[in-house]
């Protein structure tokens, strides 16, 4: 069956003539994302000899994520308006047209596109689509196409397609199919394990602890909800990374992060309710602003637009809570009390 897939994909990307073509993960690109941006692009080079550049907007933050891409030779590339203006042709991975988390130039030709989020609407004007939102990352499916172009993944390869799937299934504990499953093991087999102990244990800046600081004081607890406002984020994935690591405070099955970044109010939400973030975020952003996301985990952008971030946040947690049923009276428990003063 992937043989039939991986055909079409030749056909399409060498119907179509480009000299060149701009790999896009989405914005803030995680492990899965920039695995699938690799392997798209190494299998574009060996299946038909085309060679794409991979290009990315917003920041690679995350500690794990930066220490992935110095151990891959730095693969991608942060572009500007002026790099965007020259871009005809993309192929989207981890991400949709329209999807609002993806710096897609208006007017560029989509020539293809590999996801794992719910199909959206203007994925059909793209030449090519593989869209499948019952994989846990979109690494598991380019691994299948890989493998049906008879190319084996060299370890570096393997070890980002395996961290892809590891972390967008969180160890293939959450929304994982029987594909994860089959990707994971096989790649474990070819992984470089210590290069992957050094990504995943790779050392955090001051501003970490200074972000989980901000974090866990501003954590409040609604009966089985945290929200928390992170105030000013020296990065965009810092309320993401926060969300993850306030889900496994005993007894919550959903946690917002907010956090003012540029000119935008951003959130991440988490749940270990299968299925509803996704659908959650939507609602919380509302017309306000956008929001993807999927299964357990979903993020979304507010723009500011002068208003003070904290009233923005304000007004997401209040929907929040009303649309996790939690009653408007319900008092915030802090996680953390302040230090008691000196007397
Ligand atoms: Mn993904």
């Amino acid at each position: 069956m992937m043989q039939g897939w991986l055909e079409r994909l030749f056909e399409v990307v060498s119907s179509i003539g480009a000299a060149d073509i701009l790999i896009l993960p989405h914005n803030d690109p995680d492990p899965d994302a920039i695995a699938s941006a690799v392997a798209l692009r190494h299998l574009l080079a060996q299946g038909i000899g085309l060679s794409c550049r991979i290009g990315y907007g917003g920041i690679i933050g995350r500690a794990e994520n930066k220490a992935l891409v110095r151990y891959l030779g730095q693969p991608l590339q942060r572009l500007s308006s002026t790099d965007l203006s020259q871009v005809d042709v993309v192929a989207l991975v981890d991400t949709q047209p329209g999807a609002g988390n993806n710096i897609l130039p208006p007017g560029s030709t989509v020539v293809a596109v590999f996801d794992h989020h719910p199909r959206r609407e203007e994925t059909a004007a793209a030449a090519f689509a593989d869209v499948r939102s019952d994989v846990g990352a979109t690494s598991t499916m380019l691994l299948t196409y890989l493998l049906a172009a008879n190319i084996e993944p060299d370890p570096p390869l393997a070890t980002a397609l395996f961290y892809g799937i590891k972390t967008d299934t969180m160890g293939l504990g959450r929304g994982a199919g029987q594909a994860d499953v089959e990707a994971y093991f096989y790649l474990q087999r070819r992984i470089d394990i210590q290069a992957l102990v050094e990504i995943e244990h790779a050392q955090v800046p001051l501003e970490y602890f200074q972000g989980l600081d901000a974090a866990l004081h501003a954590a409040r607890i609604y009966d089985r909800v945290v929200l928390s406002y992170l105030g000013r984020m020296d990065r965009p994935d810092m309320a993401a990374e926060m969300a993850d690591l306030l889900l496994r405070l005993e007894g919550i099955r959903w946690v917002m992060c907010t956090g003012a970044y540029k000119e935008d109010l951003l959130l991440s939400v988490r749940t270990d309710e299968q299925g509803e973030a996704g659908r959650l975020v939507q609602e919380i952003v509302g017309e306000w602003g956008s929001a993807g996301g999927h299964g357990t985990m979903s993020g979304g952008q507010v723009a500011l637009r002068g208003e003070a971030p904290e009233l923005v946040a304000w007004h997401l947690e209040r929907r929040t809570l009303a649309l996790l049923n939690i009653a408007p009276e319900t008092p915030g428990r802090p996680i953390i009390d302040r230090a008691p003063s000196c007397k």
